[in-house]
């Protein structure tokens, strides 16, 4: 049975609209194949229909780069997704509009010049920062396969940043993530692929080789360095980098 990239997209964009989750795809009709060039082909449907409602694309996010969230998620492959500027959290964010939200600590990029080449992406780097993720899946009970979570944007939902800094070494860059003052999750930046700028080169071969150009003011999520933890209503949320100062939202 051929599997319908365009219903799949439809489906996990009113999923996030109507927070209600849905079942996986790979469980579905036509799922059982679902390589990952089709679940991306679903992925960018989704953006399509995000970006015909008047959305930008503002970045890229890297997924699954630390062992600490293949191993809470079960999966054993890199994967990206595209950010857009309806995904930043200024300050507040609100759980409602969400199905089961959990947040992460990330390392951000900011791209301040065009990228020429996938290998020049460093070169092309303005500011580092900390930052946070927000993730969402639109699947019940936040389960799925790889293809799934591929096609889902993988679990995109928001994301914050603190002030840039000028680009350094950040391999041993200590993250913490607190909710109302309490630890809830730490790591280094080594964790993500042994240092961050790994993940950024991967997210410009990936973005190049999907058409996608990292464009000056776009941001790259390099993936969280631990795994993800439940985001409450009703809290303050803040990630600190070691010589990166923190990242804060509060939740209502
Ligand atoms: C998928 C997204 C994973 C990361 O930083 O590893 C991710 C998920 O866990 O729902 O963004």
């Amino acid at each position: 049975m051929s599997f319908d990239v365009q219903a799949a997209a439809a489906a996990l964009d009113r999923a996030a609209r109507d927070r209600a989750p849905v079942p996986r795809l790979t469980d579905g009709p036509g799922g059982a194949g679902l390589d990952a060039a089709t679940a991306y082909a679903v992925q960018r449907a989704g953006i399509d229909l995000r970006v015909g409602r008047g959305e930008r694309v503002t970045g890229v996010k890297m997924g699954f780069t630390s062992r600490a969230k293949m191993a809470q998620m079960g999966v054993d492959d890199v994967i990206w997704g595209l950010l857009t500027d309806a995904m930043p959290a200024e300050g507040a964010l609100d759980t409602g509009t969400r199905i089961h939200p959990r947040v992460e600590p990330e390392i951000a990029f900011l791209i301040g010049r065009e990228v020429t080449s996938p290998l020049a992406v460093e070169a092309a780097v303005d500011g580092v920062a900390v930052g946070f993720e927000v993730l969402d899946s639109r699947y019940a009970g936040f389960s799925f396969a790889l293809p799934d979570v591929i096609a889902d944007n993988a679990s995109a939902s928001g994301y914050g940043v603190g002030a840039w800094h000028r680009p350094r070494d950040l391999a041993n860059t200590g993250l913490l993530l607190e909710i109302d003052g309490r630890a809830v999750a730490t790591g280094s930046a080594a964790a993500i692929l042994g240092d961050p700028y790994r993940s950024l080169r991967a997210a410009a071969r990936l973005a190049a080789a999907a058409g996608v150009a990292l464009q000056p003011g776009m941001v790259v999520l390099a993936g969280a360095a631990t795994a993800a933890v439940p985001l409450p209503a009703g809290a303050h949320v803040r990630v600190v980098g070691a010589g990166l100062g923190a990242a804060e939202v509060t939740t209502r």
